[in-house]
């Protein structure tokens, strides 16, 4: 089947390139600026599987001088003759070589499409420019879907209006910087209310489906792994001298874990282009240091002895087994309970071994910051240009430290489990548990 090719048109700086970004998920593609005619050239990109292709979307000039082009054809075409007939004549035309030529452009390829998209920057009032514009596309003969842009809080009303005026019944609302999944899969229905057949965008509105749960379930895997690399990550140390060195050791070990796992959910979400954090912005939750004790508190995470952490509170880390604190004699008294494999822990005991580990807090906190993470990138749209920032205050605690998870308190006695305790296959050795933890985080998938 011919892919559908879309022309994405509209008045300069209303969004175009950032909406061919946002429905492509690519972050790169085009020029986006905040200057007018940014974009120069028709440029077309290609949405498919691989072996099939789509979609073809063509990224035009911004319409400059629709009303210019009205007059023209107007002056030099007779009103006798059809939308299309008069637009060929403007196309063949001098004026569409040399004044005109950013518009032609664009005309051109409405011409050899299959659909317009007619952009529009919401918070705009409907100037005469503007209707200007959809007379001259509507002469295209080809269905032009109006899809406004910017409307975080723009009154809609004035535009629906002037569109029902002119037939225009059918339009689609899509922020391209704040993305919202259901919004997409409103858009691909109502074009293929419009277009003569609908297979395609079917076709577009199903893979994305598809991709965007199975991306869900790929980044939940990814965090529930990286939780539980932290878990069960454990240094040995002998005496109290050792503590400190061991301890900042720990630290830089799971902060470039983060900083990794955060790098992979970017790129399972494709912004390869994005950063995460903002300097400028302190109340970011990423601008802050993993072990700063105030972010506990500002995530409100109970660090107090519901949490039952030990002597190193405040660092991260923890002489603690099961999420308690407890030094050799405490674990021993767990292993009375049948929590802790009996031999492993007296011949701990016998060589004088104790470990530092992870403490409960900081689990916690590296669970909501890694959830709060994910609900940021799947409300981003890749026509988005500063950083990644999230919320000022805390919105999403999976838990509190004194309730962790099974999964987690389990990968505390399990040395293999953890990538940071040096065992590269430490994700074979825990699978029913991260599939246990991945399900037990939450969703925002809708
Ligand atoms: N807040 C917000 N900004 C947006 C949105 N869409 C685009 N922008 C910004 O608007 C400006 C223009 O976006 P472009 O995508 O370059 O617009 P364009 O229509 O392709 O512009 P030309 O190619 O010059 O005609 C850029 O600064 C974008 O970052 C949106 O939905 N919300
Ligand atoms: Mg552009």
């Amino acid at each position: 089947m011919k892919p559908l090719s879309l022309a994405v048109v509209g008045h300069t700086n209303t969004g175009k390139t950032s909406l061919m970004r946002t429905l492509l998920r690519d972050d790169g593609f085009g020029e986006v600026s905040n200057a007018a005619a940014t974009t120069k050239h028709v440029e077309c990109a290609t949405v498919g599987n691989g072996s099939e292709e789509w979609l073809h979307l063509y990224d035009t000039p911004g319409l400059e001088d629709a009303g210019g082009v009205l007059d023209w054809l107007e002056g030099q075409t007779s009103n006798r003759r059809d939308g299309v007939e008069r637009i060929t004549a403007f196309l063949d035309s001098d004026a569409a070589k040399q004044e005109f030529s950013q518009e032609a452009k664009v005309l051109r390829q409405i011409v050899h499409s299959d659909a317009a998209l007619y952009v529009i920057d919401a918070r705009e009032p409907v100037l005469p420019k503007y209707r200007d514009e959809l007379t001259v596309l509507s002469w295209c003969a080809k269905p032009v879907m109006p899809v406004f842009n910017f409307t975080a809080d723009a009154d809609l009303s004035p535009w629906q209006h002037m569109l029902v005026r002119r037939s225009l019944h059918v339009f689609s609302s899509f922020d391209t910087v704040a993305f919202d999944f259901s919004g997409e899969m409103q858009f691909w229905d109502n074009l293929g209310v419009m277009l003569p057949e609908r297979t395609q965008t079917d076709k577009l509105a199903q893979h994305r489906r598809e991709e965007w749960l199975a991306s869900d379930r790929q980044a939940r895997q990814l965090i529930a792994g990286f939780l539980l690399d932290a878990a069960a990550y454990k240094v040995a140390y002998e005496s109290a001298e050792q503590v400190p060195q061991i301890r900042a050791a720990m630290q830089d070990k799971v902060r470039a874990a983060e900083r990794d796992m955060q790098g992979q959910l970017l790129e399972l979400y494709r912004f390869y282009r994005s950063s995460i954090d903002s300097s400028e912005l302190p109340a970011g939750a990423f601008s802050h240091d993993l072990f700063d004790t105030d972010l506990l508190k500002a995530y409100g995470i109970r660090t107090g002895k519901g949490a039952a952490t030990g002597a190193l509170i405040g660092f991260g880390v923890d002489a603690v087994t099961l999420g308690f604190s407890m030094g050799i004699g405490t674990a021993v008294g767990g292993l009375i309970g049948g929590l802790v494999p009996n031999w492993q822990t007296l011949s701990d005991k016998i060589n004088g071994k104790e470990y530092l580990y992870i403490d409960a807090p900081t689990l916690t906190l590296l669970a909501a910051r890694s959830v709060e993470l994910l609900a940021a990138l799947q409300k981003r749209g890749h026509a988005a240009v500063r950083n990644v920032v999230l919320p000022e205050k805390q919105q999403i605690l999976p838990w509190q430290p004194d309730r962790l998870p099974e999964s987690l308190k389990k990968a505390r006695l399990e040395e293999k489990w953890s990538r940071l305790n040096g065992f590269a296959s430490a994700a074979q050795q825990r699978i029913p548990e991260q599939n246990e933890l991945a399900a037990l985080l939450p969703s925002f998938t809708g």
